[in-house]
């Protein structure tokens, strides 16, 4: 694989690792869990791996292991990241013993149900080791949750030599995990299973987990980006720019790149929620920032856009719970797509029915089909920006005509999503999942299972990291998908009353009027520390 003058420099870093993790380790138990909520439930679905204790490693003694393989899946999405992962994972387990073996399942979690696995030897691991992407052996959306493809797995991970399995995924990828942990403890296979926390999205996050890997150099990236549009709108003056970013739900990507780069407007999905706004209150806040700017004689600017935000206005999201109740019967199941559109339009509500049809014809088409494995909304495919800047430009037309000034309005649409996900790793997300990687080694060495893998203090140098592991029935509560309702890890949203959206909240009105826009630049590798290892602005205040 030819390599450029970056990748060849890049290759030869060595991640950092906690201080605890350094050398031989002990596991420091704390007192037994609770799951975040529905206690009873998630308790009666999960016996063998409910309530055991958060665990911090601490040098120590090492017992002495016998040689043993482990297998290793990408979940998924693609985040910057996944690859130093695999890399600490390779070296922790290779440290326990040289002989020991790393598997990697092709393509996602079908790769362990249809028995595709490749070795990772050290030659290969060394062409990936900071890079992003998940190439290596690839990402998959196969949802795992039928006994049948459990009972596959174990065959596969027998005739391997397998130990323990390393499963990298978000929420859905890591509740899967833990049912998976579940099922082998109960049936007493012996194959360990872990999970570790990936998603841009930055919504696997709790009082454990700091952060999903993976967000901080999405956010970079894309951070990157909007300064490039933000200088260019100041540059011209002629254009507002609508730029979607990706986040199926949570909106901390779009908050985020707001903290870096000080737009003139950008939305929080959970704030629309809260405010019970509709769709035509987001249109006005929106009109009004623009026509605000058009008066001082701005007539330009940049709009943030959570992808998720369409699911957040209360009135869609009604719609959407029942489309989904709808989609899941056996009727609608052996419809075709067309036919289906015409069946949810008979079985839904009155007023969810008038929402569906306020709203333009491929906008409703997307809510009512196209579903992901896990049953989200493929919000990625909806053009949220597009449909907004149609809108304002129609509030703008109607407020003109009643004699206000509203200025000129162009507009330029950007969606950044996949541009981030496979960046080259932030030197944050390299050492962040190098060490996420090598905790998992430990863990499997521990014997322990159900458990995701965590690096906690990570505000500070890596050194002062903190290596443990928490158990996954701990973020678990009760949620309805699909139809049916579910053991799920909870969702972390961007909350209201938290530090990075009340300075945020302190500092729109004037980013809205002013033109305060920053331009992060890229990431930085080599260079002083406050340009090249700083953690994102979220966690930064989240941890002031
Ligand atoms: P994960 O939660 O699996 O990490 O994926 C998140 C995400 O990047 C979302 O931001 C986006 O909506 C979605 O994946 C896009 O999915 P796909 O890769 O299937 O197009």
């Amino acid at each position: 694989m030819e390599k450029s003058a970056l990748q060849i420099a890049r290759a030869a870093y060595q991640p950092k690792l906690p201080k605890a993790l350094l050398g031989p380790v002990v596991a420091k138990e704390g007192k037994p869990t609770q799951s975040v909520g529905d206690q009873e439930e998630i308790k009666a679905l999960f016996p063998n791996t409910y309530g055991m204790p958060v665990i911090e490693f601490e040098a120590g003694e090492q017992k002495k292991l016998e040689p043993f393989n482990v297998g290793i899946i990408l979940s998924g999405g693609q985040a910057p990241g996944g690859h130093n992962v695999i890399s600490g994972l390779f070296d922790g387990v290779k440290s326990l013993n040289p002989a020991n073996k790393l598997y990697g399942f092709i393509l996602g979690p079908g790769g362990l149900v249809d028995h595709k696995y490749m070795e990772i030897t050290p030659e290969l691991m060394d062409e990936y080791r900071n890079t992003g992407g998940f190439d290596i052996i690839g990402s998959g959306r196969t949802k795992l949750e039928e006994v049948d493809q459990f009972e596959k797995g174990i065959q596969i991970l027998r005739e391997l030599g397998i130990k323990a399995l390393v499963i990298i995924g978000g929420d859905d990828s890591n509740t899967n995990a833990c049912v998976l942990a579940e099922y082998y403890a109960a049936k007493q296979y012996g194959v360990q299973v872990i999970g570790c926390p990936k998603t841009i999205d930055g919504d696997l996050k709790n009082e454990q987990i700091e952060t999903s890997f993976g967000f901080d150099t999405a956010c970079k990236t894309y951070s990157e980006l909007i300064g490039n549009i933000q200088r260019d709108c100041n540059s011209a003056r002629k254009y507002w720019h609508f730029i979607k970013l990706m986040g199926r739900s949570a909106s901390h990507i779009a908050l985020e790149c707001a903290l870096q780069c000080q737009p003139n407007i950008c939305l929080i999905s959970e704030e629309v929620e809260a405010k019970n706004m509709s769709l035509d209150d987001v249109v006005t806040y929106i009109a009004k920032a623009v026509a605000a700017r058009a008066e001082e004689g701005n007539n330009f600017g940049t709009v943030l856009i959570p992808e998720g935000l369409i699911e957040f206005i209360p009135a869609i999201k009604k719609l959407i719970a029942q489309l989904n109740d709808i989609l899941a019967t056996p009727e609608a199941q052996n419809l075709g797509r067309s036919e289906q559109i015409d069946f949810v339009k008979t079985h839904i509500s009155k007023e969810n029915l008038d929402v569906f049809n306020s709203l333009p014809t491929s906008v409703a088409r997307q809510l009512a089909l196209d579903r992901d494995p896990h049953g989200n909304v493929q919000v990625s495919l909806i053009e949220t920006e597009k449909l907004l800047s149609a809108m304002v430009a129609v509030k703008l037309e109607q407020w003109k005509k009643e004699g206000k000034y509203v200025g000129k309005f162009g507009t330029q649409h950007h969606f950044f999503g996949y541009e981030g996900r496979c960046a080259a790793p932030s030197n944050y997300d390299a050492d962040y999942c190098y060490s996420l990687g090598y905790n998992a080694s430990r863990l499997i060495a521990n014997g322990k299972t159900g458990y995701m893998s965590v690096i906690r203090n990570t505000t500070a140098p890596a050194a002062e990291w903190i290596a443990g592991g928490v158990p996954i029935t701990m973020m678990m509560n009760m949620e309805k998908r699909n139809g049916k309702m579910k053991p799920v890890i909870r969702k972390a949203l961007v909350e209201l009353d938290g530090a990075p959206f009340k300075f945020f909240a302190s500092k729109r009105a004037e980013w809205a009027k002013q033109t305060a826009y920053v331009y992060p630049g890229p990431i930085q590798y080599w260079g002083p520390t406050e340009v090249c290892d700083q953690p994102t602005k979220t966690l930064q205040l989240e941890h002031q």
